[in-house]
């Protein structure tokens, strides 16, 4: 099926009705942030009313803090047919500067009491209600259209916005649904931002198109785990920071042991889980974690499926109903062999793929071959067809706490900076966020070199706290080729 089949009769991913639950399921919870929770009958109400007053908006901006006001938001714009774009609220004045030029939001949508930053002060505000009347049923919605613009980085320049369709959510959704056969019975759990792919679209739109209900931790932490698991939490989503957290603390924790021994599928994504991890868990509570591979252009790729009965630590499973993948050579020939062993980039296509990065024609052709996409992640495949994840092609895309941090995007940052001359970024390994950044930096004078907290709080102030370096070297010169170009590699091995 090609995008120009897909029309308003011809619905194959259900994604015109994206909630079916908001009309069938009104007793029931929905939502619970702390202390504050609505069931899908407050949810609809709520929503249908703010979908009616942004309703024919060319797109919208949201401000998502991890609250209720943030899935009634993004509910409202998908019940509106409106192109919402989620704002992460630490976002820097460069970064945000960015993003709003970019995406032009013609109304921003936040909690009433919200501060919003001076790039946003120019932007129509419309506060998030969390009561409401309702509004019509939606109308039809071309399952094409687009739904979300989610910025993601790149090696160079600023993040880009990734216009993912409403067919990509449905799909998505659906097919982990089938690989963890989660149901309207699940209670997830979860302390994820709500600015990406895992916490917002897995995160609170999964349980509500299931008809299920999310308990949102606020902010992530081993306590509301326990706590929320322990009463009656089925599901776990996290990152794999989140899940190292957890296997520090497991084995002085009986009731945390507990809580994760009683749910029902714990899930781990948006970077590799390291080996000793999946073991401490599953030695303490006789729960395997299970990976699933996915990306902001892509959704959810492979999964380790709920009912496989052999343990894989290490693999991200198998492609998810739906999703084709292939491994490419670098000669650019599909690899044919399933044996554990030869390399190649993955490239996937599906219903689940976005239809293009905003305003970035170049960039869009540049990462498909034909249909397929090109991840930029290398991995192999078994002999079943479940894939490994070795490694990324891209030595200056940097995996850290799960988030997706550019070198070039932090090199410019730090460049701004009066005390900087030169400045370089790489990844190491950490045991807590998987990588840290690292920044390299040749100051404009020998003596008044800036501190280090001083260029870590300029990069935050920028871009967002979680790109800031949390190791700083400072150096004379940076090694160079012959042809000026940073040699990377050869930084770090005298440090
Ligand atoms: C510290 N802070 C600062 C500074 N230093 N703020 C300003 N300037 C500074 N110099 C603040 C931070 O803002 C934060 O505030 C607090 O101090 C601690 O921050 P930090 O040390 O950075 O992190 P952490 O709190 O230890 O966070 C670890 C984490 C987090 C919870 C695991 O990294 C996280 O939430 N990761 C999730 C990433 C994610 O969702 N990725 C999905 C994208 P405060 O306490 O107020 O927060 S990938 C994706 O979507 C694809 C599709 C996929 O496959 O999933
Ligand atoms: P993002 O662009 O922030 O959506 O991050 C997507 C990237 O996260 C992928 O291209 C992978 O490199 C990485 N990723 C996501 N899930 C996993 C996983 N289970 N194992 C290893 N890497 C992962």
């Amino acid at each position: 099926m090609t995008d120009d089949d897909l029309t308003h009769d011809d619905d194959t991913y259900g994604a015109g009705d994206l909630f079916p639950a908001l009309r069938s399921s009104s007793g029931r919870p929905a939502l619970r942030f702390g202390d504050r929770s609505l069931t899908y009958g407050e949810l609809a109400d709520a929503a249908g009313e703010l979908a009616v007053r942004i309703g024919g908006a060319s797109r919208v901006a949201l401000w998502a803090t991890p609250t209720l006001e943030t899935a009634v938001g993004v509910v409202a714009a998908l019940l509106a047919g409106v192109p919402v774009v989620p704002l992460n609220p630490k976002t820097g004045e460069r970064e945000l500067g960015h993003i709003l030029a970019d995406s032009a939001p013609r109304l921003v949508l936040a909690g009433p009491g919200d501060e919003l930053p001076a790039p946003l002060a120019a932007h129509e505000r419309v506060d998030i209600p969390v009561t409401g009347v309702g509004g019509p049923p939606p109308g039809p919605v071309d399952p094409a259209a687009p739904a979300m613009v989610v910025y993601t980085s790149g090696t160079t320049g600023p993040p880009k916005g990734a216009v993912l369709p409403r067919r990509a959510i449905a799909a998505t959704l659906d097919a982990v649904a089938d690989a963890w056969a989660w149901t309207g019975d699940d209670v997830l759990v979860h302390g994820l931002p709500l600015f990406h792919v895992h916490g917002l679209i897995l995160g609170v739109l999964g349980p509500l198109r299931r008809g299920g209900e999310l308990r949102h931790l606020g902010r992530f932490s081993v306590d509301g785990v326990r706590r929320e698991l322990a009463d009656g939490g089925t599901l776990l989503f996290g990152v794999p920071t989140m899940y190292h957290r957890l296997a520090e603390t497991v084995d002085e924790d009986p009731a945390l042991v507990k809580a994760l021994a009683g749910a029902r599928l714990l899930v781990s994504g948006s970077a590799a889980l390291p080996l000793p991890d999946h073991t401490r868990l599953t030695t303490a509570t006789g729960r395997r974690v299970v990976e699933r591979y996915g990306m902001t252009e892509t959704l959810m790729n492979t999964s380790v499926r709920a009912d496989d009965p052999t343990p894989r630590p290490g693999s991200v499973g198998v492609p998810l109903p739906g999703v084709g993948l292939r491994l490419v050579d670098d000669g650019g020939q599909p690899v044919t062999s399933y044996d554990g062993e030869t390399i190649g980039e993955i490239q996937v296509r599906g219903a689940n793929l976005f239809t293009g990065y905003l305003n970035r024609p170049d960039a869009t052709a540049a990462a498909f071959d034909g249909d397929w996409f090109r991840t930029g992640d290398m991995g192999v495949r078994d002999a079943d067809g479940s894939v490994r994840i070795v490694g990324r092609r891209a030595t200056d895309l940097i995996k850290s706490g799960g988030y997706k941090i550019g070198a070039g995007e932090i090199e410019n940052a730090l460049l701004d900076h009066p005390g900087v001359r030169e400045a370089a970024v790489t990844g190491e390994p950490d045991p807590d966020l998987g990588e840290r950044v690292v920044a390299w930096i040749v100051p404009a004078t020998p003596d008044t070199r800036p501190s280090p907290a001083e260029l870590a709080a300029h990069v935050s102030a920028q871009l967002a706290p979680h790109k800031r370096p949390r190791v700083i070297h400072f150096l004379d010169a940076l090694p160079r080729n012959d042809m000026g170009k940073i040699m990377k590699r050869a930084l770090g091995m005298d440090a």
